[in-house]
């Protein structure tokens, strides 16, 4: 087995374990090695992530175990994130990104902030458990091109509905485009709650916010 092999194998399993230090030494020791960071994160990190959700699911992990992993894989995006992020060209447009209230995961949440900044636009992060009317003032702030809003529990899903109405209440629902997100959320339930579009991951949200934008991919 190559060297960048058995990183993204250590990777994987120290992700899985909630071991930070090793996955913070073993991702610089890939950038030093000139690996992608798409692939140590693509190969490795998330699918670490996708193994601790199944094993929350069939109880075998619990919240704590949940916790460390993304602990440790938050370790790495902070090393990786500069260097997906690199651009330097005037912004394609500013995206206002958050959680929505209720809901505090935010690696996914990251990670199309992540790609969005790969890719040339602004992002202002608002963060997690944002309230409806955080959204507005946000929007009145910032004046962005785009909204997002991810929700990654089922029970938080309905908080997109509340915000567009605040949005729409607040008369600033025309002058955004509104995509939503997360784990739980699919094309049909973006129609019912009358957002602008879904994606099912960063490389998409972002595809998708060229699209709605007009801005040729
Ligand atoms: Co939670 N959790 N969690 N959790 N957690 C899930 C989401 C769950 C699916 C696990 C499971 O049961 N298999 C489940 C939700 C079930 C449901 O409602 N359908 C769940 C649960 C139940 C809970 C708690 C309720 C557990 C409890 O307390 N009993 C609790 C809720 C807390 C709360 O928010 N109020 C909870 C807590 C936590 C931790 C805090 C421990 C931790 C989060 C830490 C953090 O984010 N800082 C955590 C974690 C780590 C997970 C799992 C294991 C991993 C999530 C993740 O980061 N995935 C998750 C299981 C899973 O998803 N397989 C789970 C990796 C990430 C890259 O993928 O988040 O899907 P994802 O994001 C993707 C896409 O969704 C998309 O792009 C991203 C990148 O490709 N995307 C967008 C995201 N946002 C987008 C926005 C867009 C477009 C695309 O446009 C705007």
């Amino acid at each position: 087995m190559s060297r960048e092999e058995e990183i993204l194998d250590g990777l994987y399993e120290n992700t899985l374990n909630g071991m930070a230090p090793p996955v913070v030494e073993l991702t610089k020791e890939g950038i030093a090695l000139n690996m992608d960071p798409m692939v140590l994160l693509f190969d490795a990190l998330i699918p670490a992530l996708e193994e601790v959700g199944r094993l929350f699911e069939i109880g075998e992990y619990f919240v704590p175990e949940m916790l460390i992993a993304a602990k440790a894989m938050s370790g790495a995006m902070e090393i990786l994130q500069p260097l997906i992020a690199e651009s330097g060209a005037e912004p394609l447009g500013t995206f206002l990104m958050g959680t929505v209230k209720g809901d505090i995961h935010d690696i996914g949440k990251n990670l199309c902030n992540v790609m969005l900044e790969g890719a040339g636009f602004k992002v202002i992060d608002i963060g997690v458990n944002v309230a409806p009317e955080t959204f507005v003032e946000a929007i009145k702030e910032h004046k962005p091109d785009a909204v997002g809003m991810s929700a990654f529990l089922t029970t938080t899903m309905p908080m997109f509905i509340t915000n567009i109405e605040a949005i729409e209440e607040a008369g600033l629902r025309d002058q955004v485009k509104i995509l939503v997100g997360g784990a739980p959320v699919t094309q049909e339930y973006c129609d019912t709650v009358g957002a602008d579009g879904f994606a099912p991951d960063a490389n998409s949200c972002v595809r998708l916010t060229k699209q709605l934008l007009g801005i040729p991919a």
